[in-house]
């Protein structure tokens, strides 16, 4: 039984990740973070099932103790300060769990247990102001936050170990990716939540931010799989996981509001609070390298995704409200 550790395990990622490895027949041990409330909402349903373990990527000794007490085949490095708009809040600790956290964990690794697999949770936020259209691995980066940033030092340490230790790291530059355990702050599940709350007639408006933006969205349930197999291969490369299909914002909420019989134009009030110092207009990437060398591609279609969140998001509120 292979081992499998998975940093960020609490996150949507990490919760989708845990429930395919585990399908696999993996020992799932999930890193956790000290809180002084519990956070594990999403991993709740496979609580029994997998292990979880304290360690936090500022703290070097910790993610050195994990490595050594499990042993791991695999490691997914998965935890990170995730959301966009706090990385200009809090640019540094952003620096240091989303970028620094990414060399801390390859240090433990190649320290204690150098022939580990690595995964690396890289992200189109480091194309940023885009060069090229689609984007591909070979793309320049051009991040516009410190997020992006980060994720680009995160990127090339990964490179960098590969090249300089020979450590099997990889690099999965994911465009964004959802589902109904996508957390409330992100554009998709603010809207898909807000659509149910006005059907369920809890609120009566949803205020946005810039709605030209255009993303390409797929369902994390099928990203996690690509992960899994950049590990499975002979040898370690970086990959771009997309589904090559963009849109804006705009459509994400003519979606949603449609599936329950609205029209967003009634409901939208864009919100200058929530535009950002520098944005990301448009992604779009090529899924070719992972589809040839993986035989990976996305199952679910927007429509079906934006169709699952607005249902999962009126099955929650409903059951609340009962
Ligand atoms: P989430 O924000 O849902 O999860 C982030 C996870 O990181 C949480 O489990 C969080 O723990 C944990 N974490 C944060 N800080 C630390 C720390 N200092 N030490 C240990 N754990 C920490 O993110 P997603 O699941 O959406 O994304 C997973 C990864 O993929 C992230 O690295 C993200 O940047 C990247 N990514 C995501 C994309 C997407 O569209 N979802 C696209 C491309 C990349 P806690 O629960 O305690 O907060
Ligand atoms: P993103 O996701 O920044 O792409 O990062 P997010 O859903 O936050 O924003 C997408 C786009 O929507 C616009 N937008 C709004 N965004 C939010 N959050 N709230 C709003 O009210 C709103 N109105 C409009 C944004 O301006 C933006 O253009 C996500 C994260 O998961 C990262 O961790 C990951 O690396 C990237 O996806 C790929």
């Amino acid at each position: 039984m292979p081992t499998a550790i998975v940093t960020g395990v609490t996150g949507q990622d990490g919760s989708y990740l845990a429930d395919f490895l585990l399908s696999k027949g993996y020992r799932v041990v999930g890193m956790v973070r000290r809180s002084s409330t519990v956070t594990f909402g999403r991993i709740e349903h496979i609580q029994d099932d997998i292990e979880i373990i304290q360690g936090d990527l500022h703290d070097q000794s910790s993610l050195v103790s994990v490595i050594e007490e499990y042993r791991p085949d695999e490691v997914y490095n998965l935890a990170a300060q995730s959301f966009v708009p706090t990385s200009w809040k809090q640019p540094v600790l952003t620096g240091e769990v989303t970028a620094l956290g990414v060399t801390r964990m390859m240090e433990a690794i190649r320290l204690v247990k150098p022939d580990t697999r690595f995964y690396q949770a890289s992200s189109s936020e480091m194309f940023g102001k885009v060069r090229e259209v689609p984007q591909t691995e070979a793309t320049p980066f051009y991040p516009r936050s410190p997020y992006g940033v980060a994720k680009v030092y995160g990127h090339w340490i990964t490179v960098n170990y590969r090249e300089s230790y020979n450590l099997f790291a990889c690099s999965g530059i994911l465009f964004n990716h959802e589902s109904p355990r996508r957390g409330l702050e992100f554009v998709t599940r603010k809207i898909t939540h807000g659509v149910a709350r006005i059907k369920l007639g809890l609120a009566q408006e949803l205020r946005l931010g810039n709605l030209e933006s255009q993303r390409d969205w797929g369902f994390a349930g099928d990203y996690v799989e690509a992960m899994w197999r950049m590990l499975q291969q002979d040898a370690p490369d970086d990959y771009v996981v997309s589904t090559g299909v963009t849109h804006s914002v705009r459509a994400f909420c003519e979606a949603a509001f449609g599936h329950v019989g609205l029209n967003y134009e009634d409901y939208v009030i864009q919100d200058p609070r929530f535009y950002r110092p520098a944005e990301v207009d448009l992604l779009v990437g090529s899924p070719e390298h992972a589809r040839k060398k993986l035989g990976w591609q996305p199952k679910v279609s927007f429509e079906g995704l934006v169709e699952m969140m607005v249902d999962a998001d009126l099955q929650l509120l409903g059951r609340e409200a009962i």
